[in-house]
């Protein structure tokens, strides 16, 4: 059975897991990484030399690195839903992931330790507004790219929607500032009213 190593609160193993679900795959989940350590033991170093979660074990197939897993359980469990077969669309999603991964998700780090992670008194907040200037710049991209569409990648859920919506979920949930994004909004909700996401994009961020 499929395994999956990983803590909930973590953003790259809520994508994991939100593939998971939509797949309606058979697995075991087993906690891992932050308070619930298990990343120390040699073993777990055996999985993934980085000590990071998620990682997944599929019938002795070990993978690491949330997107790669998303598009390794997309095209192996998820031909014509998440794993669209037009080619285009399936390089216009795996765009968004590239860019998810690369942008947007760095840009709002700094914010998110910061208020999210970090008590009040030792909170740097230059550093916070600056991070989320620059994760609030890179969600107007995503709501342009929104706008007239139900899905990232066109009219049904691909593994594109996948990896950004874990970060739509850290960007809206985050207690700062942030312009009107009615198309990402809109987007979001629809997602988050799908049986994936509940349980696994939860709030108060933590
Ligand atoms: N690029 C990696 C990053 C993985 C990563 O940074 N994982 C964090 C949680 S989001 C982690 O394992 N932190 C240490 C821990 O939880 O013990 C991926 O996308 O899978």
């Amino acid at each position: 059975m499929l395994k999956i190593w990983g803590r909930l609160t973590s953003v790259n193993v809520q994508k994991v897991m939100l593939a998971v679900r939509e797949l309606a795959l058979p697995h075991e989940f087993i906690l891992a990484g932050g308070a619930h350590g298990v990343v120390d033991t040699p073993e777990y170093a055996e999985r993934n030399p980085n000590r990071q979660v998620p990682v997944i074990d599929d019938g002795g197939f070990v993978l690491w690195e949330s997107n790669a897993i998303v598009r390794y359980l997309s095209a192996r469990y998820g031909a014509g839903s998440l794993w669209t077969e037009d080619l285009g669309l399936r390089a216009d999603a795996d765009r968004w992931m590239d860019w998810q991964a690369t942008e947007w998700q760095p840009a709002m780090v700094p914010a998110f330790l910061g208020l999210i992670r970090t008590p009040e008194d030792k909170r740097d907040r230059a550093a916070v507004d600056a991070s989320m200037q620059r994760a609030n710049a890179r969600a107007l991209i995503l709501e342009r790219a929104l706008q007239g569409r139900e899905f990232i990648a066109g009219r049904q859920l691909t593994m594109g929607d996948i990896a950004l919506v874990a970060s739509a979920h850290r960007w809206l949930g985050l207690p700062a500032e942030r312009p009107q994004t009615p198309a990402l909004s809109a987007w979001y909700r629809r997602i988050m009213m799908r049986p994936a996401a509940q349980g696994v994009l939860t709030l108060p961020l933590e």
